[in-house]
This record gives structure tokens, sequence and C-alpha cells, in this order.
């Protein structure tokens, strides 16, 4: 998991050939974007994540992972904040990487609610976005390279699912 980053910038991007017409009648497209955001119809990933979740280990270094279950937590929270910023911020700087996407202090229980409380603030954040019909999710950003609210979305999902099988991992190792 070491180099896995959800990169918006310094990537060659392919083009992307989507229409730009803007289409308001998209009700079912938004709706399982949304229902992926969060996690699906049942449950909510983080909430499954966090019950029962030995949080005092959460500082641990696991015998041949690189990182502790808090470091994860907070890549995963700094890289979903890195897309909704992009997408929301003509003027937003991503911060370099890898240095800037994971942090150096191993982590605690405190650290653990502070980076899940502000994980579910800015999911909550761009579930708005998502949701609202006056904001088109084809439209290529000006300020992009073939990005798409859609496509931010997208990898936010896609990113936050891949470090959350590693982190259902972490939370039965550390149990
Ligand atoms: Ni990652």
């Amino acid at each position: 998991m070491a180099a896995c980053f959800p990169n918006n910038q310094g990537q060659e991007q392919q083009e992307v050939e989507l229409s730009t017409e803007q289409n308001n009648d998209d009700g079912s497209l938004r709706a399982h974007v949304v229902k992926l955001l969060n996690g699906g119809d049942a449950h909510l990933y983080f909430d499954d994540l966090n019950d029962g979740f030995p949080i005092e280990r959460c500082g641990e270094k696991i015998h041949g992972l690189p990182y502790t279950a808090w470091q994860v937590l907070e890549h995963l929270r700094i890289a979903q904040w890195d897309i909704i910023e992009f997408a929301r911020d003509p003027n937003y700087v991503s911060p370099s990487f890898p240095e800037g996407y994971w942090p150096k202090e191993d982590g605690n229980p405190k650290l653990w609610q502070a980076s899940l409380t502000k994980i579910r603030e800015d999911l909550n954040q761009i579930v708005a976005t998502v949701s609202d019909t006056t904001n088109d999710l084809l439209a290529p950003f000006p300020h992009g390279t073939g990005q798409t609210l859609l496509r931010q979305a997208l990898l936010i999902v896609d990113h936050n699912s891949y470090h959350l099988g590693s982190l259902a991992l972490m939370k039965r190792l550390l149990q």
C-alpha cells in the first residue's frame, strides 16, 4: 500500500470524451454514487470499521506492515480531503507526495476519533455536493485535466474501499 495515492495531478491524463452538456435528469446516477460513497444499503463502512476496533492499539506497528492502523486511517482522510478540495477550489494545491499523504506520528485513540470525525464530515460534504442537482457530474473542471465531479467521487469510493479493506484486516490482527 506504500505508493498508493489518488493522483489528481502530475500524471498524464487521458483525454476524457464526455459531454459537457448539462444534464439534470440523472437522479438515479447521483443516488448510486451517494450509496457507494456511504458504503451500501444497510450499513456505513466507517461505522462498521469503528465498531469493536481496538483503538487503544491503533498506534501499534503490526509485524510485517509498514503503517499503523491510525496512519492508514489518517492517510485515507488526507486523500479524501485532497480529492474534495481539488474539486472545490481551483486554486487548491495538493500536498507533496508521499510525505504529505502519510502522517509521521504513530497515532493514538484521540487521533483515531479525530480522523474518523473529519472523514465523516468530509464525506457528508462530497455527498451533499454530488446530491446537489445544480452541480454537473460530467462537466470537466476548468482547472483540471479531465477530472469531473463524478470521477472525483468514484476516486474517493475506490481509494476508501482499498484502505478500508486494509483496516478491516488490521482490526482482526489487533483484536
Ligand atoms: Ni492510498
